[in-house]
C-alpha cells in the first residue's frame, strides 16, 4: 500500500451533518423573494447553496490538509464528466436528507419533488464521462488529494425527444437558469495561445500565438463518503482575453470588433458528441488544448506555490489522460517545463514521464484519435515541433534497441505518414507515461495483444489492466433506499464503507425473510417504473411482469437489435401459441412469462444506422404493444432521453440487465455493475468486465451465450456467412422476413429490407451467429423466473458477489500501481 491508500486509514473529524436551521433560514430568504409557482426552484436553489456552504468549508480544510501531504496530488483530466444530479447524492454524503426534508417540509414542499426540479449536468456522452463522475467521488471518499479537470460546456449531451418514433436532438439548456453548485473563481485564470509562430532568440524557441483567450476557472465541490473530504471539479471557461477592439468599431466594423467574443465563447458551446469518425474538427482541438493548457498552467502555479521548485513537479503530481481527447499534455507540459521555465529537454522528458499515465477506453481501431498535421501546424506550431523532437528521440531508442528496422518505425512513429500525414495521439500518450491501463481484464489483454502490440513489446512494464468500478454511493444508496435499508437491515451497515462486505449476503440468500425484504424493495422500485412509464408514455406495464432493461447508447456493437430481434421472435411465438409455449429448456409446455423489455438511449446525431434501430424498436413497441392477442404477455417501452437521472429511476427496477455486446467489443461497461448491484441477473456474452462479473458472482447466476472473443475471431476469418444462419434457422428467418416485409411499418412496408439485407450479407457484429444462442439463454431465463424462489436466490447472489466493482476499489488500484510516488508504483 502506498501512503496515498494509507491516508484513508487516518481518523477523520465528521463535520456536523447538515444545519436544519441553517437551511431554514436560506430558504425563509429566497422564498420570501417570490410569491410565483416557481416554489421548488426556489426550493432548490436554496437547498444547493446551503450544502454549497457546508462544502466550501470542506473544501478550504481538504486544500489546507493536502498542502502538507507528502504524496501526489491526482490531476484527472477529462473531456467528459457526466455528473448528473447533485443535491440527492451530497444528502446522502453528507448524512443530511432528514434535515433537509424537515426543513422543506416546514416551507411546504416534498423533498421528492425538489430533487425532480434539478437539470442533470451532461458533461459526457456516455460510461468514459460517467466514469469520470465516479471516480471523483471514490477519490474524495478514499482521501486522495485530487483535481479533476475538464470543460463547462454551455450545452451538454443533447436532449433527445422522440417523434413519430425519430430521435431528434435538442440543445441541453442545463445553464438557463444558472448553476447553483458552482464556484466561480475570478481569480483563476490562465492565458490560452491559439496559432502563430515559433521565434528563436538566443537559442530559445518560444510560441507566439496569434490569438488568445482567458481560461476562468468553474469549481464543483465533490463530497466524499464518511468523510470530511471533499474533491474539486475544475471545469474552464473561455473568455475573450481583450475587450472590444475601438479601431474596428470606430471604423463602423461593428462585427468585426466583437469577432474576438465570438471566437473565445465558441471554445464552450458544446460537447462533442462520440461520433468522431470525421476527426478534423478543429474547435475540438482547440477545447481539447484549452482544457490541457489551462489545466497544467494551474497544476504548476499551485505547486510552485506549495513546493517553490518546477523541477519536483513530477514527484508531487499525477497528471492522469482520461483517453486520449487530453493527450496534448505532454506538449504542453514540455512546452511550459523548457520554453516558460527553462528547464533542460531532459530533465522536462523525465519530470513529464514521472507525471503522465492514460487510460485506453476502446479497441476499435477507428476509434483512435489522430489529428492532421497540417492543422496542429496551424494552431499549434510549437506544440508539432516538440511532438516531432519527442518522436526523433522515440525512434533513436528503438533503433538502438531493436537495430533499424524501417517497418517497426513507420508502426510505432507519433505520426502516420500514410496518406495525409497525422499525429497519432494514442502514441504520444503511450510514449509520455509510465502506466497504461485497460478497463478491463480481457480489454487489457487485447489491448497489448493487439492495437498496442509494438509498443508492449517495447515496455511490457508499463501495461497494466484497472478494471472499472462504479460508486455506490450513488447508484445503491442514494438511487435505490429501499435496497439500502434492506442491505441494512439484512447484514448492517459495514457494506456502506466497506463493499465487499456485499458477500455476507451470500449466508442469507436462502433465507425466507430476506427474500420478502429483497421482493418487497424490488416491486416499489418497479412500481415506482411503471408510473413513470404510464405518465410519460400512456403504456400501463404489469409490475410484476420480467422487467428486461437494455440501457445505454444505441450501437451497433451492443447489439440492441439483437435483443430486439428476441423481441420479435417472442412476439411471433405469443402470437402462433398465445395459452403457452414448448419451453426448450425444460422440453415442457409452460405459459408465458409476462416481460417488460425496456430500451433506452441515443445515438450519436450522425450514426444513421443507430437511428434506424432507435425507429424500429418504435416501430416494433407499438405493433405489440397494440396486439389484443398479446395482452400483457409482452409490453415493449422506449424510454426517451436517457440520462444520469433516469437511469437512477430504471437500474433499481430492472429483474434481467441486457449486456450482450459481440465478445471483444465492449472495453468494460459499468452499466452492467450498476444492475447487478441493483438486484437485477445479467444475461450476458463473454465480453469486458462481464467476464470478472459472472467470476466474481458464480457462472451459475449468470445467464452467459453467445461466441468468445477467440470464437469471433475464428469465425469471421473462416469466412463468416450470416445467411446460412438465416437459411438453417426457422425462427430467425421469422424474423427477418417479418422485419424485412414491413410487418412493423405495414404504412411504409420496405423501410427495413435494405437494413436486414445488409445484415444477411454483411454483419460485422455477428447478431445471427450468436441468435440462436441468445434464444436459448432466454428460455433460460424464463425458466428460472418461473420459480421465484431460485430468482431471488441468484438475484441476492449477485448483489453479494459484486463488492469488488465499487470505484472505491479501482481508485485504490489506481493510487498503488498507476499514481503512488515514482519507485513506489509497481
Ligand atoms: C472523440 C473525438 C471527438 C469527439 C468525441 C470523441 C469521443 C467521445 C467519447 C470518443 C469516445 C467517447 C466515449 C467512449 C466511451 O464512453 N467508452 C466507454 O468507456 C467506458 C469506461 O471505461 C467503458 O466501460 C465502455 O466499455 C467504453 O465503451
Amino acid at each position: 500500500m502506498s501512503e496515498l491508500t494509507a491516508k484513508k486509514k487516518k481518523p477523520t473529524v465528521l463535520l456536523p451533518t447538515l444545519d436544519a436551521k441553517a437551511i431554514e433560514r436560506s430558504l425563509e430568504h429566497t422564498l420570501s423573494q417570490r410569491s410565483d409557482g416557481s416554489r421548488r426552484a426556489a426550493g432548490l436553489r436554496a437547498s444547493a447553496v446551503t450544502i454549497r456552504n457546508q462544502l466550501e468549508q470542506r473544501w478550504a480544510r481538504t486544500q489546507a490538509a493536502d498542502e502538507a501531504r507528502t504524496d501526489r496530488r491526482v490531476n484527472y483530466l477529462s473531456m467528459e464528466f457526466l455528473m448528473g444530479r447533485t443535491l440527492g447524492n451530497a444528502l446522502v454524503a453528507l448524512n443530511g436528507s432528514e434535515a433537509m426534508s424537515t426543513a422543506l417540509d416546514k416551507a411546504g414542499m416534498e423533498l421528492a419533488d425538489v430533487l425532480e426540479e434539478e437539470q442533470d449536468a451532461a458533461l459526457g456522452n456516455g460510461g468514459l464521462g460517467r466514469l469520470a463522475a465516479c471516480f471523483l467521488d471514490s477519490m474524495a471518499t478514499v482521501g486522495v488529494a485530487s483535481f479533476g479537470y475538464g470543460l463547462r460546456y454551455q450545452h451538454g449531451m443533447f436532449s433527445q425527444r422522440i417523434e413519430d418514433g425519430r430521435q431528434i436532438e435538442m440543445p441541453d439548456m442545463w445553464l438557463k437558469h444558472g448553476n447553483p453548485w458552482e464556484s466561480f473563481r475570478p481569480e483563476l485564470a490562465f492565458t490560452i495561445g491559439f496559432g502563430g509562430r515559433v521565434e528563436v532568440a538566443g537559442g530559445v524557441r518560444r510560441w507566439v500565438p496569434a490569438q488568445t483567450v482567458n481560461a476562468c476557472a468553474h469549481d464543483l465541490i465533490v463530497p466524499g463518503r464518511d468523510t470530511d473530504r471533499v474533491s474539486t471539479l475544475r471545469l474552464w471557461k473561455a473568455t475573450a482575453s481583450s475587450s472590444l477592439d475601438f479601431a474596428a468599431f470606430s471604423r463602423g466594423d461593428i462585427l468585426g470588433s466583437a469577432q474576438h467574443y465570438l471566437s473565445a465563447d465558441s471554445l464552450n458551446w458544446l460537447l462533442y458528441p462520440d461520433d468522431s469518425t470525421e476527426a478534423g474538427r478543429e474547435l475540438r482541438l482547440r477545447q481539447e488544448f484549452m482544457l490541457v493548457s489551462a489545466s497544467l498552467q494551474d497544476m504548476i502555479a499551485r505547486h510552485l506555490y506549495e513546493k517553490i521548485d518546477v523541477e519536483t513537479f513530477g514527484l508531487h503530481n499525477a497528471v492522469h489522460l482520461n483517453d486520449t481527447h487530453p493527450a496534448m499534455v505532454p506538449a504542453e507540459l514540455m512546452r511550459l517545463l523548457i520554453d516558460e521555465h527553462g528547464i533542460a529537454w531532459e530533465a522536462a522528458w523525465k519530470i513529464t514521464r514521472q507525471a503522465v499515465s492514460y487510460t485506453n477506453h476502446t479497441l476499435m481501431p477507428e476509434a483512435l484519435e489522430t489529428w492532421p498535421v497540417a492543422m496542429m501546424e496551424r494552431i499549434l506550431p510549437r506544440h508539432l515541433e516538440i511532438i516531432y523532437e519527442i518522436n526523433q528521440r522515440f525512434l533513436t531508442e528503438v533503433a538502438e534497441r531493436f537495430g533499424a528496422d524501417h517497418e517497426l518505425a513507420r508502426k510505432l512513429s507519433l505520426v502516420d505518414e500514410s496518406g495525409e500525414r497525422r499525429v497519432r495521439m494514442a502514441h504520444l500518450a503511450i510514449v509520455a507515461s509510465h502506466k497504461i491501463n485497460g478497463v478491463s481484464a480481457l480489454h487489457s489483454d487485447l489491448m497489448v495483444k493487439t492495437i498496442f502490440a509494438d509498443f508492449a513489446r517495447l515496455w511490457p512494464q508499463r501495461f497494466i489492466n484497472v478494471t472499472n468500478g462504479v460508486t455506490l454511493g450513488r447508484w445503491v444508496m442514494h438511487a435505490n433506499p429501499h435496497l439500502t435499508q434492506w442491505l441494512d437491515a439484512t447484514i448492517g451497515k459495514k457494506w456502506r464503507k466497506q463493499s465487499t462486505q456485499l458477500e455476507t449476503l451470500r449466508a442469507h440468500a436462502k433465507k425466507p425473510e430476506a427474500h420478502s425484504g429483497f421482493t418487497a424493495a424490488k416491486l416499489a422500485n418497479k412500481q415506482r417504473l411503471v408510473d413513470l412509464i404510464r405518465r410519460d408514455l400512456g403504456i400501463s406495464v404489469d409490475p410484476h411482469s420480467l422487467f428486461d432493461v437494455q440501457v445505454k447508447r444505441i450501437h451497433e456493437y451492443k447489439r440492441q437489435l439483437l435483443n430486439l430481434m428476441h423481441v420479435v421472435a417472442r412476439y411471433q411465438a405469443i402470437i402462433a401459441n398465445p395459452q403457452g409455449h414448448l419451453n426448450a429448456e425444460t422440453g415442457k409446455l409452460t405459459t408465458w412469462v409476462p416481460r417488460t423489455v425496456v430500451f433506452s438511449g441515443k445515438a450519436a446525431s450522425a450514426y444513421v444506422a443507430a437511428k434506424q434501430i432507435i425507429r424500429l424498436i418504435h416501430d416494433v413497441a407499438r405493433v405489440v404493444n397494440s396486439d389484443p392477442r398479446v395482452g400483457d404477455k409482452l409490453k415493449v417501452v422506449y424510454l426517451p432521453d436517457y440520462s444520469v437521472s433516469l437511469a437512477e429511476k430504471i437500474i433499481p427496477a430492472a429483474d434481467l440487465s441486457e449486456q450482450v455486446s459481440t465478445a471483444g467489443t465492449e472495453a468494460s461497461g459499468t452499466g452492467n455493475m450498476k444492475f447487478a448491484l441493483n438486484g437485477a441477473l445479467t444475461i450476458g456474452t463473454w465480453d469486458g468486465a462481464n467476464i470478472e462479473m459472472a467470476q466474481a458472482i458464480g457462472e451459475a447466476n449468470v445467464f452467459v451465450f453467445g461466441l468468445r472473443t477467440d470464437e469471433v475471431a475464428a469465425t469471421k476469418l473462416a469466412g463468416y456467412d450470416p445467411r446460412l444462419h438465416y437459411e438453417e434457422n426457422k425462427v430467425l428467418q421469422g424474423v427477418v422476413d417479418a422485419i424485412s416485409g414491413g410487418v412493423f411499418c405495414p404504412g411504409d412496408p420496405d423501410r427495413y429490407r435494405a437494413m436486414m439485407q445488409q445484415l444477411l450479407r454483411n454483419d460485422p457484429y455477428l447478431l445471427l451467429a450468436d441468435f440462436e444462442s441468445y434464444c436459448q439463454a432466454q428460455a433460460k431465463v424464463d425458466v428460472l423466473y418461473k420459480d421465484q424462489n431460485a430468482w431471488v436466490e441468484k438475484a441476492i447472489l449477485n448483489v453479494a458477489g459484486m463488492g469488488g466493482f465499487s470505484s472505491d476499489r479501482t481508485i485504490a488500484q489506481y493510487v498503488d500501481q498507476v499514481w503512488a510516488k515514482p519507485g513506489a508504483a509497481g
